[in-house]
């Protein structure tokens, strides 16, 4: 996919050095952004291993969100990728299929003069029982936008939306690819996903196969044809490494790139790469050291 090796190429070649809260910095970029035609065949990455448990794992996430549980209790029979992020009865603070198929609404009570809310009888309504006994009411976002397909497809308001606001600010891990937004166009559904952090080389393929996947799912319940994928990535990243690899980076990434930049040939690449590879530091504790991304 010509579109994902382009967004590396424009990472390493022109992002700047950023630390971050995992400790092992990165080079960033702002907003990058590509389409790919689902049409045209499946976005399955080969840059990195995508096949046997991992698509296997990849399947079955897909389909925990779509079953709205916020715990891990079913999920974990299949995958162990959100153990990690689950407490002891297999609860997490931010789970995506809550939000997409269970996203609070406010009591009418709460809110304030002149604001709307459905209510109990409405379509995507339903009431649930919190865990001390009274009743919380949620939303569908999922059945929504399958009821919008259906019945009014040229909607630009087929948005599904897993960032809640208040969560995010204490939640271990806030959604990465936090909002989708799906839209007909000349008959065939297209899908936008905006990923607000995304590592481009070991997260980012599987969130594309991910909702590629979504993609078709919605277009073959609904009838249509699928169209295209887009993807926003606001905080495009690659690690490159923590302690004296990092700083390494912080100093040297502009002298990299320029040369990157003023390559000759295969020859020349391969120069500058054992030169990076000679020069950065080691890790202490080894490569990677990578563990984010469930
Ligand atoms: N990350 C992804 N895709 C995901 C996911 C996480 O690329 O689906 F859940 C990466 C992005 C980032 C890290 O490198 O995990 C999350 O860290 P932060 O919350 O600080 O952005």
């Amino acid at each position: 996919m010509q579109q994902y090796l382009d967004l590396v190429d424009d990472t390493l070649s022109t992002g700047t050095y950023k630390p971050n809260r995992t400790g092992v910095d990165t080079i960033a970029t702002f907003s990058g952004q590509y389409t790919v035609d689902l049409a045209e065949g499946f976005p399955l990455l080969t840059t990195k291993r995508m096949d046997g448990y991992r698509w296997n794992s990849l399947i079955h996430e897909v389909l925990w969100y779509l079953s709205g549980e916020e715990h891990v209790r079913n999920l974990r029979e299949e995958t162990k990728i959100w153990d990690a992020w689950a407490d002891e009865e297999g609860l997490l603070d931010t789970a995506y299929g809550r939000f997409w198929r269970r996203f609070p609404v406010p009591d009418e009570a709460d809110g304030l003069p002149g604001e709307t809310w459905p209510d109990d009888a409405h379509r995507w309504v339903t009431v649930e029982e919190g865990p001390d006994g009274t009743e919380r009411r949620t939303f569908d976002q999922i059945e929504y936008v399958l009821d919008t397909l259906r019945e009014n497809p040229h909607s630009r308001r087929m948005v599904v939306n897993a960032w809640h606001p208040a969560n995010a600010t204490v939640s271990t891990l806030p959604p990465c690819h936090y909002t989708f937004v799906v839209n007909v166009q000349n008959g065939k559904l297209n899908l936008h996903l905006t990923q607000r952090s995304g590592d481009i080389a070991l997260g980012v393929p599987f969130n594309i196969a991910a909702y590629a996947l979504l993609a078709n799912a919605l277009a073959q319940r609904t009838g249509f044809e699928v169209g295209e994928f887009g993807h926003t990535v606001v905080d495009a990243h690659v690690y490159c490494g923590r302690g004296d690899r990092g700083e390494w980076y912080a100093e040297n990434l502009p002298r990299v790139q320029e040369r990157l930049a003023n390559v000759e040939d295969d020859a020349d690449y391969l120069r500058v790469k054992e030169w990076v590879a000679d020069a950065a530091p080691a890790e202490a504790d080894g490569e990677g050291g990578y563990d984010h991304v469930p």
